[in-house]
This record gives structure tokens, C-alpha cells and sequence, in this order.
């Protein structure tokens, strides 16, 4: 019988049958660009104070001393609202109990050194607020409910904490996935202080279980270290910002599309979303009054796919600490920082640096959509938030000093025991031309595991981008620092020789990568979890599958199942299916 035959015929029953199981509602009548950008532009900018989202500490204290705690921490659907003249919009959200879950959700705040066991619990409802897709590899629970797992982004914790995208379930774990583990799952904290954020990572549902608002921050703090540092600290100094854009109907509901850009392969999915309004901590273009003085802030890009080019109206400098989870060695002063999907950075900002004394510093964005070479964003995505600059009340005691942490583990590419070619693939339909998938390496998720490095292994991976789009490239557990990324010359040639064969060796990989060599930014020399690969280029990674700033193994079983896995965290592309199992062995 002819596949694709077979294909169509299963496809068609098994859409009805989604349909039935998941309870899909007919989808919203279509609604146009237009009317969108419409309701967005109607949102007068900095009229809601930027709110801090309720603190949840990880750990306990008794007689001067830390000790671990459990939290539950559950999902919940209730209202949000977005900003003073948009009626309230309904969210899927984070909180513990439905009355204090919040858009972001809590930041959880634990110390190094102290486990933190948390059971991530599902009260979602039968059915989800937002479209999704049965024809991406998809979790589709046979009793209904919104199926979700909670991954903690850029911890180092055992693979049967890490969220396998296959260890979903569904409201009070009535289903779940294949690769399900456990109700509890346990975070070591061993590794060095700074900011993390957790988030669903459910198969195919990843993008639409954040846009509802499945997202929360992670701060590891570990004064003995940080103190001495004397970096702006304390609540009202040191905060957390989660960016994110969102489109919404008149009506406050959130927007996202229900037809796909290529409905006959995919009836809903689209390769990225971009929202009409930017949000931060859950407002739309808020403000936030601030003291003439040194403010220490932890920027998470949660958007599924724009980026943001940062920078201060004013000219002010950021003056750039850490990103993702760790330290820079030094502080590096930037006037513009590129935050890539899901990616972190940890600036201090010196608002009494200006000697212009303006009242008011917009923080605003310039990054084109899709980055880098899409459109510029227009007078709505170009606003961030804005700062309301007043007069010191007290002394400022901070300061950025002139050396922060070092770690163990040092980038040289030989100590490498190992190289990988990681080649970034997007297909396209032949008859309409319209994006049908994004693979790794050609292979699926479910395909056996190609990357298997050592515990303890240094590595290099030479990530080949064949897309016209920067994608954002995740590991779980292991960290990494890009060296340089080489254009690739005679792309055409070398595209169709990697179509036929698929081995960027074999398809003379290192001749074609001989174009500019583009530098890795100061402010990105660091142990990062996520890493901008641009399109057409050649970038190289030293990954260390090991405690980076001790140099020591990880204090558990890495190698145990499920494990873990790496991705592009443009949500749209992880959900469709640019992401691989990540398996280490001894
Ligand atoms: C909001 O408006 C959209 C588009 O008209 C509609 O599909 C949706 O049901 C409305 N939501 C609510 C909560 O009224
Ligand atoms: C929704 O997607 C369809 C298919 O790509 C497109 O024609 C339409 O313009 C999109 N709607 C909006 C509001 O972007
Ligand atoms: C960010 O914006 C600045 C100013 O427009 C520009 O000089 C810089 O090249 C941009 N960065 C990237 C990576 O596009
Ligand atoms: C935020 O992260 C997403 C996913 O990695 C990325 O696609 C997007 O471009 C980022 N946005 C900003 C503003 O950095
Ligand atoms: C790779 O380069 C070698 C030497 O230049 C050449 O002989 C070979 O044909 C090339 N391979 C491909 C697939 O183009
Ligand atoms: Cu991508």
C-alpha cells in the first residue's frame, strides 16, 4: 500500500479523534493583523507600575541554619489583567493556591547548597485556552486535559527531575506521558549562584502552555559568595524583569493563530509567534518609579519568539554582571544587549550615571522579527518599559566591582575530547513553499540518541545553520560558551550536498566555513545554557558536561533515564521538533 496513502487516511482519523479526546471548541472566527496591532495601539504605554511577582523561598530557616523545604507549587487557570484598559484576560499560571498564582509566576528563591524538593501540581481544565496542533508530535491524553510538565531552565539536577517533554500530565496525574517519572521532582542547587526560570516543556504544547502564562523565575543566591561582591541587593534593588509579547483580542483573551501558515500540512502550527504588545512581569509597557541610584536586573527573554535588542533612551550603559546562569568574570558596559529567546542577562543599571538628570529613561528594543534579518519592530515592539528616575532617599552603598566570580572550568577547545556537527535544518512544503518542520541533524526526537557524550567530558560542537532564522540553541544540564561562529561561503552548493547526504563532514564542512569570522560579544564569554546561532554561519561551542565552576562530575547519576535533551528554544521550532535526546554516559 502506498505510504503516504496510509499517511493521509490516519492523519485525518486521528485529528478527528484529537479533536474528540482534547474537546476542541470550534476555533475563534479569524480575526486580522489589523484589528490586532488595533487593540495593542489602544493600550496607552506606562500607565501600570511594574509589579514584583510574590516571593516563594526554597528552603527553611531554623536556629540560624538553612534546611530544605517542599513546596507545591500548582497550575491554574484564572484572570489576569494585562494592563488598566484591557478587560481581564483568562491565563493558565503559576502559583501556590489559585489566589496568589500570579503572570509570571512566583520567583522561587533558593540557596546553593540546599535541595529544594517541589511537586509541580496540573488544576488546569479539561480543555486549553489556546489552539494547538495534533499533526506536530504532540502529547494527546486519551481522557482530556491540558497535559504539562515543569522544566527547570539552566538547572544542573538528575535527568527524573528534568522534565522529559514525554513525562507530561494531565490534572491530578490521572494520565501521563511515557517517560513520566515522578510527582516530585528535586533540585540539588549545587551549582554557583545566579537566575534560572522554570516553564512548561510538555511535547507540542510548549509554545502554547507559555503564551497562557506557564513560566515562572528561579533565583540560587549563596551570600557568602555574592555579598562581597556588594552589588546592588535586597527586594527593592535587585529584581527579576520577564519580558514577553502577546497579542490579545478586544476582549482581553489572548491571541494566537488557529490557522497554520501551511493549514494542509499543519492546521495550526506556525513557525513563530510575535506579539503586538510587549509585556514585562505580566503588564503591558509598564513603569517603574526608581531612585537615582544602582539597580541590579535579571532580564529572562520569555518570549517564544521575538528577541530583544536592549537598550536605554538615555544612552545609559548596562553594565553587564552574568548571563544565564552564571557570572561574567569582569563587568563589560554595553549599550545595547541582544537577549535571544529564553536567554537571561544580569545588568546593573546606574541611574545617577546621567548627567543629562532626564526625568524618564524608556528601555527600548531594536531588534528585528524574525532576528536578525525580518522586519524592524514598529512604535510598539520598539517600547519596552519605562523608568521614573527620582531622588535618591538614602545612600547607595552598592557598586559594580571591578571582578566578579571566575570559574574552574576554562574554554579551550583542546581539551576536547570529542567533536559534533549540530546542523539546524527547516523543510519546506515543495508545492507552496510555507515551513513544514525544523529538524536536528535530519532526526527526530523519538529517534535514538546520537549525542552521548561522557560524564565529565569537554567537548566541541560546531553548530551548522542551515536556516535563514537565529535560533536560539539550548542544552539542558550542560553549559557552553560559543568561541566564534565563520560564515559559511557557497551555502546554495553546500545546502544541497547536506540535503543528499547529510554529514556536514562528508559535505567538506570546514572548506565552506570560511567566510567573516564574527566575535562572540564580552558580555556573552560565559557558562551559558543558551546560545544565539546565526543563520548561514558555523558557530563553535566548548561544552562541559561537568560542574563548571568547580570542574568537579555532578553529585547524582546523570547517565540515569530518561535524560535529558537539547533544543532551540524558539518554542514554535522546539514544538516542531528541533530537539534531540541529550543522553550521557560513562
Ligand atoms: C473574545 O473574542 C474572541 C474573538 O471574537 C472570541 O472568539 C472569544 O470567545 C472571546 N472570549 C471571551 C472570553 O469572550
Ligand atoms: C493567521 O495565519 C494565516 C495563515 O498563515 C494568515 O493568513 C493570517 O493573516 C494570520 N492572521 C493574523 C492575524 O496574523
Ligand atoms: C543592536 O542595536 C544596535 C543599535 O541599533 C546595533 O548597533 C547592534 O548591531 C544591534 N545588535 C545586533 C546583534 O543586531
Ligand atoms: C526571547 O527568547 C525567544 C526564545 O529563545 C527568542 O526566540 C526571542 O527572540 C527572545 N526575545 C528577545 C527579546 O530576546
Ligand atoms: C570535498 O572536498 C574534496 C577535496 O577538495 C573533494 O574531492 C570532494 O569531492 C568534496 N566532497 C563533496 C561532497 O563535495
Ligand atoms: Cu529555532
Amino acid at each position: 500500500m502506498p505510504d503516504g496513502m496510509l499517511g493521509k487516511a490516519a492523519l485525518a482519523v486521528l485529528l478527528v479523534l484529537a479533536g474528540l479526546a482534547a474537546g476542541t471548541r470550534p476555533p475563534p472566527p479569524p480575526v486580522s493583523e489589523d484589528t490586532l496591532e488595533k487593540v495593542a495601539g489602544s493600550l496607552e504605554m506606562y500607565v501600570d507600575r511594574l509589579p514584583q511577582m510574590p516571593k516563594v523561598r526554597g528552603y527553611s530557616v531554623e536556629r540560624g541554619r538553612a534546611t530544605p523545604v517542599h513546596l507545591a507549587v500548582g497550575m491554574y487557570q484564572k484572570k489576569w489583567k494585562f494592563h488598566r484598559d484591557l478587560p481581564a484576560t483568562t491565563v493558565f499560571v503559576f502559583g501556590e493556591s489559585a489566589e496568589s498564582a500570579t503572570f509570571p509566576g512566583p520567583t522561587i528563591e533558593a540557596l546553593q547548597g540546599v535541595p529544594l524538593s517541589v511537586t509541580w501540581e496540573n488544576h488546569l481544565p479539561e480543555n486549553h485556552i489556546l489552539p494547538w496542533d495534533p499533526t506536530v508530535p504532540v502529547a494527546i491524553p486519551r481522557h482530556g486535559g491540558v497535559p504539562t510538565v515543569v522544566h527547570l531552565h539552566g538547572g544542573v539536577h538528575p535527568p527524573q527531575s528534568d522534565a522529559s517533554a514525554f513525562a507530561w500530565f494531565t490534572a491530578g496525574f490521572r494520565e501521563t506521558g511515557a517517560k513520566w517519572t515522578t510527582p516530585t521532582y528535586v533540585y540539588p542547587n549545587v551549582q554557583s549562584p545566579g537566575v534560572l526560570w522554570y516553564h512548561d516543556h510538555a511535547l507540542g504544547l510548549t509554545r502554547a502552555n507559555l503564551l497562557a502564562g506557564l513560566l515562572g523565575a528561579y533565583v540560587i543566591r549563596n551570600p557568602a559568595v555574592e555579598w562581597p561582591l556588594g552589588l546592588p541587593c535586597g527586594d527593592e534593588f535587585d529584581r527579576v524583569l520577564v519580558l514577553a509579547d502577546r497579542s490579545f483580542y478586544a476582549n482581553g483573551s489572548l491571541y494566537m493563530n488557529s490557522t497554520g501558515d501551511n493549514p494542509h500540512v499543519h492546521p495550526q502550527w506556525q513557525p513563530e509567534y510575535f506579539g503586538d504588545v510587549i509585556t514585562v512581569n505580566g503588564k503591558a509597557w509598564p513603569f517603574l518609579p526608581v531612585a537615582r541610584r544602582r539597580y541590579r536586573f535579571r532580564v529572562i527573554n520569555a518570549s517564544n519568539a521575538r528577541y530583544f535588542n536592549l537598550s536605554l533612551s538615555n544612552g545609559l550603559p548596562f553594565h553587564v554582571v552574568g548571563s544565564d546562569t552564571s557570572y561574567l568574570a569582569r563587568p563589560v558596559a554595553a549599550t545595547h544587549v541582544v537577549v535571544g529567546v529564553s536567554e537571561s542577562f544580569d545588568v546593573v543599571i546606574d541611574f545617577s550615571d546621567d548627567e543629562s538628570n532626564t526625568p524618564e529613561v524608556e528601555l527600548v528594543n531594536t531588534a528585528p522579527y524574525p532576528f536578525p534579518d525580518g522586519n524592524a519592530p514598529g512604535r510598539l515592539s520598539s517600547k519596552v518599559m519605562k523608568f521614573v528616575i527620582e531622588p535618591a532617599k538614602t545612600r547607595d552603598h552598592s557598586r559594580v566591582p571591578a571582578r566578579l566570580l571566575e570559574y574552574h572550568a576554562k574554554v579551550a577547545e583542546e581539551e576536547a575530547t570529542r567533536k559534533r556537527y549540530i546542523v539546524m535544518y527547516e523543510y519546506d512544503d515543495g508545492a507552496t513553499g510555507g515551513p513544514t518542520h525544523l529538524y536536528i541533524n535530519g532526526k527526530r526526537l523519538e529517534d535514538p540518541a546520537t549525542e552521548t557524550p561522557r560524564v565529565g567530558a569537554t567537548e566541541v560542537w560546531e553548530v551548522v545553520n542551515l536556516t535563514p532564522d537565529d535560533h536560539p540553541l539550548h542544552l539542558h544540564l550542560a553549559t557552553f560558551q560559543a568561541v566564534r561562529a565563520r560564515g559559511l561561503v557557497g551555502l546554495d552548493e553546500f545546502r544541497r550536498c547536506m540535503a543528499r547526504l547529510n554529514d556536514a563532514a562528508r559535505c567538506n564542512v570546514s572548506q565552506h566555513a570560511a567566510g567573516d569570522a564574527v566575535g562572540v560579544p564580552e558580555h556573552e564569554r560565559t557558562w551559558k545554557n543558551v546560545g544565539k546561532m546565526a543563520p548561514g554561519h558555523v558557530t563553535t561551542a566548548v561544552v562541559k558536561f561537568l560542574m563548571v565552576d568547580t570542574g568537579e562530575d555532578y553529585p547524582f547519576d546523570a547517565t540515569a533515564e530518561p535524560g535529558y535533551v537539547y533544543h532551540c528554544h524558539i518554542l514554535d521550532h522546539e514544538d516542531n521538533a528541533m530537539i534531540r535526546p541529550l543522553k550521557l554516559i560513562r
